[in-house]
């Protein structure tokens, strides 16, 4: 039988690209999109979606049992910095949303879920350069601590219930389809929309605050290429470190300029994100996923720049 899937959080920065690449891989009716938000036209057009809201227990289960859903992708989450506004919410929605799922593959109506954690599951006690999959992790945000305790509800239902649970801990995602909205690493992705436009930005990070991140389609690449691995090979069940590139907002500036000449980054904005960001990681070590099951990513952080310039204008 055909596998069928279920993409939650569709509209999101990284459903919007994943739902692309899945329905290439299995077909535009094998991959259904869901958001808690209204579709564009576009993409009621492109195949079938449900509009649901994952805290929705009973909601979930009939999605599941009227398309015959066989996997998730698990996207639904509130991000660092909104979550630091509203933290109750932001916990109740990433956990609630998590156990919801959860429970469905250990009564058996899914075979397999993706659940993504991020860089935000460690801490400032966590080593900056090069950090190891196993480490220190004491994040400082909600949006962390729902991260890494999603991490170990994950490893436990794994281990207690035999479910084939499988994660990445994103570094910042940069992507010209959809806009991120709510993170701390967000301002690498403004930073392109507005030098495309002919602005200056005025970035809420400091110039020199380093942090790992990644394009779009090598996050893509990450996320099918675990999915798609022998169960045996995904040896970790928390949820993996992945990497591409690491770099400050004034290095990512220097890259934009060199493209699009006259333009400028003031420093003149710096917030509240700028005290989550120094509490994560700057470069992160993969060795275990590229080691298990392959990961290797294909964009260096130049080439990044130029496609992103040229997608965007
Ligand atoms: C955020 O900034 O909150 C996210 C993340 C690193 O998980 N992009």
């Amino acid at each position: 039988m055909a596998d069928k899937i279920l993409v939650l959080g569709s509209s999101g920065q990284i459903g919007t690209d994943l739902v692309e690449s899945l329905r290439e891989a299995y077909g535009n009716d094998n991959v259904v999109a869901s958001d808690l938000r209204e579709p564009s036209a576009e993409r009621l057009a492109q195949g079938p979606f449900e509009q649901l809201n994952a805290m929705d227990a009973e909601a979930v289960f009939e999605v599941i049992k009227k398309h015959g859903i066989t996997q998730v992708y698990h996207l639904v989450a509130m991000l660092s910095a909104t979550a630091e506004k509203m933290p109750m919410k932001g916990w109740d929605l990433n956990m609630t949303s998590l156990f919801n799922f959860m429970e469905l593959i250990k009564e058996g109506h899914i075979s397999k879920m993706y659940w993504p954690s991020s860089i935000a599951a460690f801490g400032p006690n966590t080593p900056v350069n090069d950090t190891p999959q196993y480490t220190v992790m004491d994040p400082g945000t909600v949006y962390g601590i729902s991260k890494l305790s999603g991490e170990l509800w994950c490893d436990y239902y794994n281990k207690k219930y035999g479910c084939d649970i499988r994660g990445l801990r994103y570094p910042g995602l940069i992507s010209y389809k959809t806009e991120p909205g709510g993170g701390t690493t967000d301002y690498a992705v403004d930073i392109f929309h507005k030098a495309v436009k002919g602005e200056d930005y005025h970035c809420f990070l400091s110039e020199d605050r380093r942090l790992p991140m990644m394009y779009m389609p090598d996050a893509i690449k990450a996320t099918i290429g675990i999915m798609e691995a022998p169960a045996e090979q995904v040896k970790i069940r928390t949820s993996y470190n992945v990497a591409s590139f690491s770099f400050t907002p004034r290095e990512l500036n220097a890259l934009i300029q060199k493209e699009v000449p006259g333009f400028k980054t003031l420093y003149d904005a710096v917030d509240e994100r700028d005290a989550i960001a120094a509490g994560w990681p700057q470069s992160i070590n993969d060795s275990e996923a590229r080691a298990h099951w392959g990961w290797k990513p294909d964009f260096s952080l130049e080439a990044m720049v130029k496609d992103m310039l040229k997608n965007l204008k």
